[in-house]
């Protein structure tokens, strides 16, 4: 499809949601400023383990810039806005103290949306743990549970007369199965692994319920990174740990969620975490799934290792993204109807993107016209997922900025919105128009 060209939304509701999504930790900066504690990825930075050596401190200083960076929402012209509450910013030890300021920032920020005409939607944990509690054994300790149920209660308390959309977590797949590396710590094993998952399934439904009690009227889900894993070959080895990826990296926390149960293949290793009573506590009403996808996954075996899997080689031909991410819009939209088809909850797109190393021109201009490309190509896959029933709300893309992209650094750009790290001027790329430009097509139909 040219890039100029809009894909068709002819299928999307109405009142469907377009939106642009970041998190905390990516964008703010400000790390040591206001009274806000360390994070584990402040801790982990600081080791130097990132590449080029980058950290969180600076980011994209949204902290001090949040006005503009809502400015600029309101010139793409979205209805919704996803961003993560910092943990440590409002709570520096995880629990006990409030940190007034670090209140107050996101009471201007919300406020701002607000005045802007933009829907907040918070979430209330996008990775950025307090350090505090990791000494603690973080989310393999199940005191955890309180800790989360009890940050939610300020969070839910402070904000919920403005905020009405509440996401529990970003990705527990993600950062349970990955977070490992944090710190370098030795792969811990797969018993700490299961108690982990657990732990973060428990939090969840404890926050669904303090939601409820505290937010009249509230929508709350939690944010899912569902992509499809399959064998990297024929050997029937990597099937086995394509399934194996597959199950833990899609249905390890919705199936508990939304259906009381853990898939079969992983009940033998999570069931001696799980204590009468759990899977009700874990399985509490829910509004809407957050679906975050980007590319399918090619899996091998990998005997020795956690979950016996590794990532495996794409096969030839498969294109990529500059950062070697398989493209295929039709591996999004079937992923779509499979979870409609198999939890029938209305489902937000709450992450879409393309990573690349974009750079100005010699006039300055940020030309990205293969992510407008793939935004087009990712929104058609989409609408047709939507034509054939699947009962989808929003779509937000990742990324308003180019922003922190974890053990990548700065290195990799996943924003409408060019950052120059070094001024921390916003350049919005060809990208940031075309979307705008779609928004405003699609709400005039
Ligand atoms: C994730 C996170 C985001 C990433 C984005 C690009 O899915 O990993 O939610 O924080 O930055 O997905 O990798």
């Amino acid at each position: 499809m040219p890039a100029s060209e809009l894909p068709s939304t002819a299928n999307l509701r109405p009142d469907f949601i377009w939106g642009v999504s970041t998190s905390s930790f990516q964008i703010e900066g400000a790390t040591r400023e206001d009274g806000r504690g360390p994070s584990i990825w402040d801790v982990y930075g600081q080791k130097g383990e990132i590449k080029n050596h980058d950290t969180g401190d600076v980011a994209c200083d949204h902290y001090h810039r949040y006005r503009e960076d809502v400015a600029l929402m309101k010139l793409l012209g979205v209805q919704a806005y996803r961003f993560s509450v910092a943990w440590p910013r409002v709570l520096p030890q995880g629990r006990g103290s409030v940190n007034e300021p670090g209140l107050l920032f996101y009471d201007r920020l919300i406020d701002e949306l607000l005045a802007a005409g933009i829907e907040p939607w918070l979430c209330l944990y996008h990775w950025d743990l307090p350090q505090a509690l990791e000494d603690l054994g973080g989310w393999m300790n199940r005191e955890a549970v309180t800790w989360f149920a009890d940050y939610t209660t300020l969070i839910a308390t402070r904000f919920g007369d403005r905020v009405k959309h509440f996401a529990t977590f970003n990705e527990p797949s993600i950062f349970n199965l990955f977070s490992r590396s944090i710190g370098k710590r030795d792969p811990t094993s797969e018993d700490n692994l299961h108690r982990a998952i657990h732990h973060v399934n428990l939090a969840h439904g404890a926050a669904v319920d303090v939601i409820r009690e505290k937010v009249p009227g509230a929508s709350i889900g939690c944010i899912h990174n569902f992509q499809p894993c399959w064998p990297a070959s024929v050997d029937e080895a990597d099937a086995v740990a394509a399934e194996r990826l597959g199950t833990y990296w899609n249905w390890a926390f919705p199936d508990p969620q939304c259906r009381g149960e853990y898939p079969f293949l992983m009940r033998p290793a999570v069931d001696p975490h799980v204590q009468p009573g759990d899977m009700a506590r874990i399985c509490r009403p829910v509004d809407w799934l957050g679906l975050n996808h980007y590319s399918p996954v090619y899996v091998r075996a990998q005997p020795n290792s956690m979950l016996g899997f590794a990532f495996g080689e794409k096969p030839t031909g498969v294109p990529l993204t500059p950062i070697g991410w398989p493209i295929n819009p039709e591996a999004f939209r079937d992923t779509l109807r499979t979870v409609h088809e198999k939890y029938g909850l209305p489902i937000y797109v709450l992450e879409n993107g393309y990573g690349s190393y974009d750079k100005p021109d010699e006039t300055g201009a940020v030309i990205d016209s293969e992510r407008i490309e793939f935004l087009a190509a990712y929104v058609g896959a989409m609408n047709s997922a939507a034509a054939s029933g699947a009962d989808i709300r929003g779509y937000f893309v990742w990324s308003l900025l180019d922003n922190f992209e974890w053990e990548s650094g700065y290195s990799i750009r996943f924003g409408l919105t060019y950052v120059d790290y070094a001024s921390l001027r916003r350049f919005p790329k060809t990208s940031f128009h075309w979307y705008r430009d779609l928004i405003k097509a699609a709400r005039q139909r």
